[in-house]
């Protein structure tokens, strides 16, 4: 059998509640900052959240709520203010995590740690962009922090975004792993779908945004990966692997959990 040798760590909802407190706060600036009387709530996200990719999000908000918009003659065309209001959008993301405002979910620091102690590999797979992962990481472990990680792969660097598989592949290949090799964790169904089409066994960590969500072809399901002041509950997968999610947890799902059926 294979020993568990990576793992390789979406960032929004998995690393940090990005997309409630980051992501969606710096759209709100963005679109106040252009004029736009748009404001998108902490519930109307979460049904926008089933678009991956901030720039196709903005894309399906702006044809379906309002279809009749036209871009003001400066942007020159929808597609041009798209691009403006991503670009602002990241900068306002970029200075909610430069005031540390986002801290990482519980156990994400502790686990890390201890892949790194025990020699397990590292990796990132997001549908955001490079800067945005770099930006926190180093805002909540150091700025060392992004040598811990052997690749950083994101969105626009693969020809599709989760729930396609390319940026797991993209991950797998940079690693020159086979998947049965790693573990993904994940927080949303699209990134479970899309770590599951590479081969990957997933561990889900749920969040307010995802816990309706159909996550059956994850090796295990949790409420976060827990530490000793905040014990993470199993919602689905072998109960003994809580209340803290430890490397040796890891181990052990890894080498008992069902290789996915898309693989
Ligand atoms: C989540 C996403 C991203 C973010 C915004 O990515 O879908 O689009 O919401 O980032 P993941 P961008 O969970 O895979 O990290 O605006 O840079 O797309
Ligand atoms: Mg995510």
């Amino acid at each position: 059998m294979t020993q568990l040798q990576a793992l390789i760590f979406d960032v929004d909802g998995t690393l940090a509640e990005t997309e409630r407190d980051g992501h969606r706060v710096a759209f709100n600036r963005a679109f106040k900052a252009i004029g736009l009387n748009w404001h998108w709530s902490v519930e109307q996200y979460g049904e926008l959240l089933e678009i991956a990719g901030g720039k196709e999000r903005l894309h399906h908000y702006l044809t379906t709520s309002h279809p009749d918009f036209q871009a003001p003659p400066d942007y020159g065309s929808l597609q041009g203010l798209i691009t403006s209001l991503h670009q602002a959008k990241n900068r306002f993301y970029q200075q909610v995590l430069q005031a540390h405002e986002i801290p990482l979910r519980y156990g994400v620091r502790r686990l890390i740690e201890e892949a790194r102690q025990q020699r397990v590999r590292l990796a990132i797979a997001t549908t955001s962009t490079p800067e945005n992962a770099a930006a926190l990481l180093e805002s909540t472990l150091g700025s060392d922090s992004l040598s811990w990680f052997e690749v950083i792969a994101a969105g626009d660097m693969v020809p599709q975004k989760k729930p396609a598989p390319d940026v797991y592949h993209y991950v797998l290949q940079k690693l020159a792993l086979p998947p049965t090799a790693c573990l993904a964790i994940e927080d949303s169904y699209p990134g479970l779908v899309a770590a599951s089409r590479a081969g990957l066994k997933t561990v889900v960590t749920v969040n307010r945004y995802t816990q309706h969500q159909d996550m059956g072809q994850a090796v295990a399901v949790l409420t976060h990966l827990g530490d000793p002041e905040h014990p993470c509950e199993v919602l689905a997968g072998y109960p003994d692997i809580g209340p803290i999610f430890t490397l040796a947890a890891a181990r052990q799902i890894h080498a008992a959990g069902r290789v996915p059926v898309d693989a």
